[in-house]
């Protein structure tokens, strides 16, 4: 029987119960369909390995990392203990060090489940964001600290190659899908990199002939997004830009609480990195409330990357038909628990 080998990061807030509670969704599917194994080593990082050891990792968490099939994470994040600046930064040093540059945010509306805006045409987009440079390198100081001339410097760094990959990913994924690639960027007010995205889309599109090709401002994206957003497909941008959008896409769609996200190296050199797209709540840690169903659709987006089709295929539609029956919980307007609706997964994949 195969086995893959899973590193468990369930990290801070509702990022350990989402965990837990996708743990239980891939028990169920395994047992039901069989034919792999997961093996899985928890990692208790983050607060509770801060208080023990005053960091958030340990220093070698790469070396740890690195031997695993694929990791899954749940959140990171508790700003009333330490700033998020720090909390954050041992997942953008992943990102960037095992080169997982093509994070991968679908979204999409569930019956069962309402949106905020007026129109109820289907919403179905996937947010590829470059998630290995742009605005999230490390790069830039301080000067003058403390003072009242202090200055701060942050310089993003936008490599062709970076961009001609990310372009290239997305294109491939339109083709998946309904061949509709929307680039943004805020190219009229950054002349320098934004710029190069435009030359290089303008240079791949001819080979992507097939695909209709769209770029918006980032600005206008936004507006975009609340007016029509049955109107776009797949949608690429920065590291920044794409961590925006996709927080707005899981806002249309319904909650941030639905979204699931993949950080892949698409050229299998490192193990790639599956988490929900939300943070990790402080305000309902605990409260045994939190939407595990962007933890679960993740681990389905796992299962996909791992092979495992039929078992990513039951889990989709088991998350669909727990939540067309109305199990739902406050982030989309019910009163279930986070153990309710796992459950009602569970039952609907069967054993
Ligand atoms: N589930 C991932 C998580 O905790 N995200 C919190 C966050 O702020 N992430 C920023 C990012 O994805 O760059």
């Amino acid at each position: 029987m195969k086995t893959h080998r899973i590193a468990l990061y369930p990290g801070d807030g509702i990022g350990t119960e989402v965990v837990d509670a996708t743990v239980a969704v891939l028990a169920a599917v395994t047992t039901k369909l069989g034919g792999f194994h997961l093996a899985y080593e928890r990692f208790d990082w983050g607060m509770a390995h801060y208080d023990l050891h005053g960091r958030v990792v340990p220093e070698d968490f790469l070396t740890t990392l690195r031997r695993f099939d694929a990791i899954f994470l749940g959140a990171v994040g508790w700003p009333a203990r330490l700033p998020d600046h720090i909390t954050l930064t041992p997942l953008i040093k992943l990102r960037q060090a095992f080169d997982l540059y093509a994070c991968v945010r679908p979204a999409r509306t569930y019956p069962g489940v309402p949106g905020p805006l007026r129109s109820d045409k289907p919403i179905d987009v996937v947010v590829v964001r470059e998630n290995s440079e742009g605005e999230y390198i490390d790069n830039g100081g301080l000067f003058a600290t403390g003072t009242p001339q202090e200055v701060a410097v942050q310089t993003a760094v936008h490599t062709r190659r970076g961009i001609e990959r990310i372009l290239r990913f997305s294109f491939a994924l339109a083709r998946t899908r309904r061949r509709k690639l929307t680039m943004i960027t805020k190219s009229n007010a950054q002349r320098y990199a934004y710029v190069l995205w435009d030359r290089v889309l303008a240079e791949l599109a001819p080979e992507y002939a097939d695909v209709v090709t769209d770029k918006l401002h980032i600005d206008a994206a936004t507006l975009e997004l609340v007016r029509r957003p049955h109107t776009f497909d797949v949608i690429v941008g920065s590291n920044l830009f794409g961590d925006i959008l996709s927080d707005l896409t899981g806002g249309i769609t319904g909650s941030l609480g639905l979204n699931p996200s993949a950080n892949l190296n698409p050229e299998r050199k490192f193990p790639s990195l599956f988490e929900p797209v939300h943070g990790s709540a402080p305000d309902i840690a605990g409260k045994g409330i939190a939407n595990p169903t962007g933890s679960v659709l993740s681990a389905a987006m796992m299962l996909e990357w791992l092979g495992e089709n039929a078992a990513a295929t039951a889990i989709r539609s088991a998350t669909e038909r727990a939540l067309a029956a109305g199990n739902s919980t406050p982030d989309i307007g019910g009163k279930a628990s986070t153990k309710q609706i796992t459950d009602a997964i569970v039952q609907q994949i069967g054993t």
